[in-house]
């Protein structure tokens, strides 16, 4: 029932015995198509260089007006110039995967793809390089004229061109065949906003005061948590990567360029803090992180402030505590709502702290791979 999906080198129903890899063996070069997939007659492909602030804004003016949405119409995704430049410039990144369609005669740009690399675990296969795919837009008035899986299919050759078959992506979904599902979180900051702004409803028998007096949280955190920098790449690094590698069947091997590279704070994109030990000032013992994904309150000429969970690792304390300082910390930058997935040991702390239950799954695919799949507290990724 999937015209495309079914096409696709993902584990069906009937495949579900196939050995842990690979569904369709890696190609030699000369086995890939060297030519592009064809667009249909009045569009034409064009990759994006990110860094051109011209072309940066006509992305971020495609997605703004055209990306995932919930499922009431509400709100819509408004990624930030700044963000889609952070999020599509990992080490190693190229532009040509992150691909592009216009008009042919006016060159608006109409819909888009993005591959950037990673190395990952995933279960006994310690080290698999992919792409992780993200941003699969097509402009709202070109929707159901099947462009997207030929977006899907010309990144697959692109990024097999590069001797990567493997992707991971996330989607709200539910195609052939998710390796898990994760399902989000959310935290009120801002009650009254959330509520003005129909994100949240008072519970009949709760009043406005109630409720800002049951989601406030203190000014300052309890820990010393200081911004991370140049300084704790290393310390970051090692302390992530344990964490990561000792808990998770599917997460990122991350280098050290890639911590620096996600990890370091940038303005209203992302949020690192640490805390490092008092003898020696390189060694980092806790970390927290979270960065800035606004959602447009549609209809209303209004933005919704959400704060989502990155990587958080707690040694000299629980998660729990921890958390406790990420909520503060985040609010005191204008947060309306903190987001987190029930992924990692986030179990451990959502009720605790007040985060109530999203609607709608996070499913986590493995492209052309075969392997049993996971619960979501298996899974050590996060996609932005
Ligand atoms: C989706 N999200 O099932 P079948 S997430 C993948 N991911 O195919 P058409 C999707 N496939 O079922 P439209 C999908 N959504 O017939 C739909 N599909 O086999 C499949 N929305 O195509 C769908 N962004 O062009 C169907 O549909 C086929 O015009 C229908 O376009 C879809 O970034 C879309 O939610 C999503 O902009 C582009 O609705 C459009 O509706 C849209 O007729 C709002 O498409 C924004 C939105 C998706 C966010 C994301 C991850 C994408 C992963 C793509 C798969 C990557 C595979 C690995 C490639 C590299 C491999 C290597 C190596
Ligand atoms: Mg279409």
């Amino acid at each position: 029932k999937h015209a495309f999906w079914d096409t696709q080198p993902m584990p069906h129903g009937q495949q579900s015995d196939l050995p842990e890899g690979p569904i369709v063996p890696n190609k030699n070069p000369d086995e890939i198509r060297s030519e592009p997939y064809n667009m249909p007659t009045g569009f034409e492909w064009s990759t994006l260089d990110i860094m051109d602030p011209v072309q940066r804004e006509e992305l971020y003016t495609l997605l703004a007006n055209n990306y995932v949405e919930d499922d009431d119409a509400l709100f819509r995704f408004d990624y930030s110039k700044e963000f889609l430049e952070w999020a599509l410039t990992p080490p190693g990144y190229s532009t040509e995967l992150l691909l592009g369609v216009r008009a042919t005669s006016s060159k608006k740009l109409i819909a888009f793809i993005s591959a950037v690399p990673a190395n990952v675990k995933v279960q006994s296969t310690s080290r698999l390089d992919v792409v992780e795919i993200n941003f699969l837009c097509v402009h709202k008035k070109l929707r159901a004229k099947r462009l997207a899986p030929v977006l899907i299919k010309e990144i697959t050759r692109r990024v097999n061109q590069t001797g990567v078959f493997q992707a991971v992506y996330t989607a709200g979904v539910v195609l052939p065949v998710p390796v898990a599902s994760a399902r989000y979180y959310h935290r009120s900051l801002n009650p009254k906003k959330l509520v003005r702004v129909g994100f949240s409803r008072l519970n009949p028998r709760m009043t406005m005061a109630r409720m800002q007096k049951l989601y406030k949280v203190p000014d300052t955190p309890k820990h010393d948590l200081i911004p991370m920098t140049e300084e704790h790449v290393d310390g970051v690094h090692k302390l992530l990567s344990a964490y990561l590698e000792s808990k998770f069947l599917l997460h990122v091997n991350f280098s050290k360029e890639d911590v620096a590279h996600w990890l370091l704070p940038r303005t209203g994109v992302v949020d690192s803090y640490v805390l490092v030990d008092e003898q020696d000032k390189t060694k980092v013992t806790d970390m927290v992180s979270f960065y800035h994904l606004p959602s447009t309150i549609l209809g209303k000429d209004d933005t919704l402030y959400a704060a989502y969970s990155y990587y958080n690792v707690a040694t000299t304390m629980s998660l729990l505590d921890l958390m406790r300082d990420a909520l503060i910390l985040a609010n005191s930058t204008g947060t309306d709502v903190f987001n987190a997935l029930n992924l990692m040991e986030n179990d451990t702390y959502l009720e605790e702290l007040k985060f109530g239950k999203g609607d709608g799954n996070l499913q986590y695919y493995v492209y052309n791979w075969s392997c049993p799949s996971m619960k979501a507290s298996d899974v050590g990724i996060v996609l932005l």
